[in-house]
């Protein structure tokens, strides 16, 4: 049987989730929650095909586990990612002793002189790995792994959060901890 493609909805629901409830007239809670019922209802005419079924089969499913149920399933949010403001609960966690930021060249020049900024997001996404990290710069184009001193950010009193799909999250990453070679 042919895998539906799940990409276009999923895309939406980051869109309604992250960044633009009210588009369908959605409301989120203060830590970023929607109600299932809701969402499905208001989502009909963007998204006629998205049931609880296939809003069950994203959340499992989707590559980056960008989403979540609560625990009984009435409500849904994003895990990462917001450009509304919330606040997701995250407690702060020691980070490993290096982190990666995947990037482009044209970025590079800014990054050096401000350091990496959180831009429209809520805070600087940073990846475990080179791997994912050159994943994440792809998107932009021909990928640049930045490897940076995490470790030695958190000893000089940087907070970092891990969200629920891994994803390391902080502030602000100045130039000094960034490894440009
Ligand atoms: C760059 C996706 C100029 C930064 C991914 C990046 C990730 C600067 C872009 C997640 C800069 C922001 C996050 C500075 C940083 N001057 N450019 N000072 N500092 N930048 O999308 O890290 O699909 O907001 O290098 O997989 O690319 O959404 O952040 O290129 O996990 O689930 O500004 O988004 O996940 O871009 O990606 P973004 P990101 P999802």
């Amino acid at each position: 049987m042919m895998k539906t493609n799940h990409k276009p909805i999923s895309k939406f629901l980051s869109l309604i989730l992250r960044h633009n409830p009210a588009k369908i007239g959605l409301q989120l809670d203060d830590n970023g929650w929607a109600d299932v019922t809701e969402l499905l209802s208001k989502s009909k005419n963007h998204s006629p095909n998205l049931d609880i079924d296939l809003l069950k089969e994203i959340v499992q499913n989707n590559d980056k586990k960008r989403f979540a149920f609560n625990d009984d399933q009435s409500k849904i949010r994003a895990n990462q990612g917001h450009s509304v403001n919330i606040n997701l609960g995250y407690i702060p966690k020691q980070p490993p002793e290096f982190l990666y930021h995947g990037t482009v060249a044209k970025f590079i020049d800014a990054i050096k002189e401000k350091g990496i900024l959180k831009m429209s997001r809520h805070h600087v996404h940073l990846s475990q790995d080179r791997e994912t990290a050159l994943k994440v710069g792809s998107r932009r184009g021909k990928p640049i792994v930045l490897t940076l001193r995490s470790g030695a950010m958190h000893t000089n009193g940087v907070e970092f959060f891990q969200s629920d799909n891994g994803v390391w999250l902080t502030d602000h990453v100045l130039p000094e901890y960034i490894e440009f070679k």
